[in-house]
C-alpha cells in the first residue's frame, strides 16, 4: 500500500489515485473511508488522493441498492470512468464474503491493466471459500480472480487483506462484523501510510448495559409499527444512514421503520427532519441522538428538546472526550458498535431472526437469493430443488410454476422478488404446511411476528 500512498507520490495526484469501492455496506463504507482520508491529507497539506465506487451509484450511500451488485461489467466500467487519465491507481476492493460480482469485475480489470492498476481485496472468507458461481455473463468466477490474485501477490502485484474474523452473529449479516473489521483494518493501513511512527489503534467499549436498555426502547417502537428515528452530526449522522440503509434487505424492514427523512432526493438534513418529520412524530417514535462534544452541542439539546414535547422515547449516544482521549475513529467505531446492536437487537425482538437466520432477508440479488434457497433448506429440511420451487412460488405468488417463469433468467427472478414482501416467510410456511401461497398469506396475517409463525409451524409440521 506504501507504494502508492506514502506522502512523497501523494505530492503528484495528478497522475495518481486511490479508489475504495463495495456494495452494500462495503461500498457505503468506501465512500465513509475515502471522505475522511481525503479531509486528513488536506489537514497534512497534501492533496486529496482517494475516491470511491458504490455499486448501485450514490443513490446506494443512503439506500438499500442489490441488484447492481450482480454487474461485474458495471464494476469495471465505474472503476474505469473514476480513474480516467490516471498513471497509477491503487485500487482497495471491499467484500466481506469475497462474493461480490461487481468488485469481482473490478478486480478483473485491474488485473488486466497491471501497467495502472494494483489491486487490493479485503474480505475475511479464507480463499478457498470465495464464491465459485460463475460471475453473471461470463466464466469467471470470484474464486478465480482471487486464485489469479494469490499468484501475483507473490511478486506484491496485487494483495488480498482476509484475515479470519469468525462467523457474524447473525448469519450472512457483514455489516456487523465484517463491516467493523473493514473500518479498523483500513484505517490502520492508511494511517500507517501517511504517519512515520508506528500506528496503535485502541477503540473504546460502549456501556453495553445502556446499549441494551436502548435496544428496548427503540424495539418498543418498532413492535408498536411506529418509527425510529438516528438524528445524528457529522460523521455520526452519516454512521446513522449507514445502519439504517441495511435494515431493509436484512430485516426486510420497511423504510418507515428505522426512519431517516427520505423523500425523493434523500432529504436527509436536520431541517428536512424538522420539517418532515418532526411534526409526525408520536409517543410511540423511537428517537436516537448521535452526537459528541466536538459538535455544537447547544444545537443538540434545541432539537432534542423540540423532540421531547413529541415524545419522552429520546436517547443519546454521547461522546465525551472526558480526559481519556477518544479519538474520531474510537467514537466512529464505537457508534457503530452501538447502532449495529441497536437496529439487530431491535429487529430480533421483532422476530425478524429465528436461531441466528434473517428470516425475513429480501431476495433482490443473486447472492441473498441463493442464501435465501439455503436458508429454506436449512429450516425446513426438504431437498434444493423443492426449496427453490417454495422460493419462486412465494416470489411470482402462485401456486403452480408455469413453463415462462422456470426459464425467466435469475436476474427476472430477483427484480419480481424487490416487489414483493415477506417471500421467505411465505415460502418457508408453504414447505412446512404443505398450504397454498393465500394460507400462507393469511397465517402471516394472523401472526405478524414472523418468528412466532415459523415456530408455529415447526411445532405442527
Ligand atoms: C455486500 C452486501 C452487504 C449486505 C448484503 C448484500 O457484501 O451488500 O453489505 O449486507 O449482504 O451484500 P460483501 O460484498 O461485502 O460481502
Amino acid at each position: 500500500m506504501a507504494a502508492v500512498a506514502k506522502p512523497g507520490r501523494m505530492k503528484d495526484p495528478q497522475d495518481s489515485l486511490v479508489v475504495l469501492s463495495g456494495c452494500g455496506t462495503s461500498g457505503r463504507l468506501a465512500f465513509f473511508m475515502a471522505s475522511g482520508f481525503n479531509r486528513e491529507l488536506q489537514r497534512l497539506n497534501y492533496a486529496p488522493i482517494c475516491s470511491y465506487v458504490i455499486a448501485g451509484g450514490d443513490r446506494a450511500l443512503f439506500s438499500s441498492q442489490e441488484a447492481p451488485e450482480d454487474d461485474p461489467t458495471l464494476g469495471a466500467l465505474r472503476l474505469k470512468k473514476v480513474s480516467e487519465g490516471k498513471k497509477r491507481v491503487l485500487f482497495i476492493g471491499v467484500s466481506c464474503g469475497l462474493s461480490a460480482p461487481f468488485v469481482a469485475g473490478q478486480l478483473d480489470f485491474c488485473l488486466r491493466h497491471p501497467d495502472v492498476y494494483t489491486p487490493v481485496l479485503v474480505g475475511f472468507n479464507p480463499a478457498h471459500q470465495a464464491r465459485n458461481e460463475p460471475l453473471p455473463g461470463c466464466t469467471l468466477t470470484f474464486r478465480s480472480v482471487v486464485t489469479r490474485m494469490e499468484e501475483l501477490a507473490k511478486t506484491q502485484k496485487a494483495f488480498l487483506i482476509n484475515p479470519a474474523l469468525g462467523p457474524e452473529a447473525i448469519s450472512g449479516s457483514s455489516r456487523m462484523k465484517g463491516g467493523s473489521a473493514t473500518k479498523i483494518l483500513l484505517e490502520v493501513v492508511f494511517s500507517a501510510s501517511f504517519s512515520r511512527t508506528p500506528v496503535t489503534f485502541k477503540y473504546a467499549q460502549w456501556g453495553y448495559g445502556r446499549a441494551v436498555q436502548k435496544i428496548l426502547f427503540v424495539c418498543f417502537s418498532l413492535q408498536c409499527g411506529r418509527q425510529v428515528c438516528y438524528l445524528g452530526w457529522g460523521s455520526l449522522g452519516l454512521l446513522g444512514l449507514i445502519d439504517a440503509s441495511e435494515c431493509k434487505p436484512t430485516f426486510g424492514s420497511k423504510h418507515s421503520e428505522l426512519l431517516f427523512p427520505q423523500g425523493p432526493e434523500f432529504s436527509i438534513s436536520h431541517d428536512d427532519f424538522l420539517d418532515r418529520v418532526l411534526p409526525r412524530l408520536t409517543d410511540d417514535d423511537a428517537v436516537l441522538l448521535l452526537y459528541s462534544d466536538s459538535d455544537d452541542v447547544d444545537e443538540v439539546a434545541k432539537l432534542a428538546h423540540r423532540v421531547r414535547e413529541k415524545t419522552s422515547n429520546i436517547h443519546g449516544a454521547y461522546h465525551q472526550t472526558d480526559g481519556v482521549v477518544s479519538s474520531s475513529r474510537q467514537r466512529e467505531l464505537s457508534t457503530k458498535l452501538l447502532l449495529n446492536a441497536v437496529s439487530t437487537g431491535a429487529h430480533i425482538l421483532k422476530g425478524k431472526v429465528f436461531k441466528n437466520y434473517m428470516i425475513d432477508l429480501q431476495v433482490t440479488n443473486s447472492k441473498l437469493y441463493r442464501r435465501a434457497a439455503r436458508l429454506l433448506q436449512e429450516l425446513s429440511s426438504h431437498s434444493e430443488s423443492q426449496c427453490e420451487e417454495a422460493l419462486l412460488k412465494a416470489i411470482y405468488q402462485v401456486d403452480k410454476l408455469s413453463e415462462d417463469i422456470m426459464t425467466c433468467s435469475l436476474k427476472t427472478h430477483t427484480h419480481t422478488a424487490g416487489k414483493a414482501k415477506k417471500v421467505v416467510p411465505l415460502a418457508l410456511v408453504c414447505l412446512l404446511t404443505g398450504c397454498s401461497i393465500k394460507e400462507a398469506e393469511t397465517r402471516l396475517e394472523q401472526q405478524p411476528i414472523v418468528r412466532e409463525a415459523v415456530e408455529a409451524c415447526l411445532k405442527s409440521s
